[in-house]
């Protein structure tokens, strides 16, 4: 699991723009972590797209996550679950993998973090980083809340909400171990280049880091 840059496949945000030229064009930029995020097609519709964006990652060697539904994240043979607060907790789901499978927490409070770490989730997304058109009901936590999680746990720590590269910098900073986009991808007139702007703002933020911790 690269979680550097994780890009969530979203038909909602896409817009109409399909999703498996959206994957295709970020994996071409060099993205290695997918999730498929669909809250309104019943699972016999969703399931097509998902064996089909599956196979894609698969094939390219790269992990794929699906949102929420558990037993269509275990149907296609994904990589991993995705589970926000209103979604099975990790005790309930973690049974119901396949042995390996990577489970993902979303949290947006320190208590939900450190519970998250207690429930042995495989990484810790932390939301919302910024103000975000995608999600209306986000809660604004800020790159400092990713601060104050990161010496309580050596979990991979994702960033989410409102990333772009212009701001991508200030939660790599802040201790993520990557980022979590959806309109900065999906909605994005390239999403390769974008998914390539991205990558060279991270890059450039973790150089910075490494160099500041060596002064
Ligand atoms: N979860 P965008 S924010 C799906 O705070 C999601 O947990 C969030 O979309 C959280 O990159 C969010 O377009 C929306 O802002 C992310």
């Amino acid at each position: 699991m690269d979680p550097t840059l994780y890009v969530i496949l979203d038909r909602v945000a896409a817009r109409g723009r399909d999703l498996d030229e959206i994957l295709a064009a970020t994996l071409e930029g060099g993205c290695r972590m997918v999730q498929l995020r669909e809250k309104e097609w019943p699972s016999g519709r969703l399931l097509p797209l998902a064996e089909r964006l599956g196979g894609r990652c698969r094939r390219a060697g790269v992990t794929f996550i699906v949102n929420d539904r558990v037993d269509l994240a275990v149907a296609v043979g994904a990589d991993g679950v995705h589970l926000g607060q209103d979604d099975l907790p990790p005790r309930a789901a973690r049974p119901l993998l396949r042995p390996g499978m990577i489970l993902g927490r979303s949290t947006h409070t320190l208590v939900q973090a450190t519970r998250a770490r207690d429930e042995a989730v495989d990484y810790v997304a932390v939301g919302s980083m910024f103000e975000t058109a995608t999600k209306p009901d986000f809660e604004l936590a800020g790159p400092d809340l990713l601060r104050r999680i990161r010496p309580l746990t050596p979990l991979p720590l994702v960033g989410i909400g409102g990333i772009t590269h212009a701001n991508v910098g200030d939660v790599i900073r802040a201790g993520a171990d990557g980022v979590a986009v959806i309109s900065a991808v999906c909605g994005a007139p390239d999403p390769a280049a974008a998914t390539r702007r991205l990558l060279a703002a991270i890059r450039e933020a973790r150089d910075l880091t490494a160099r500041t911790r060596r002064l």
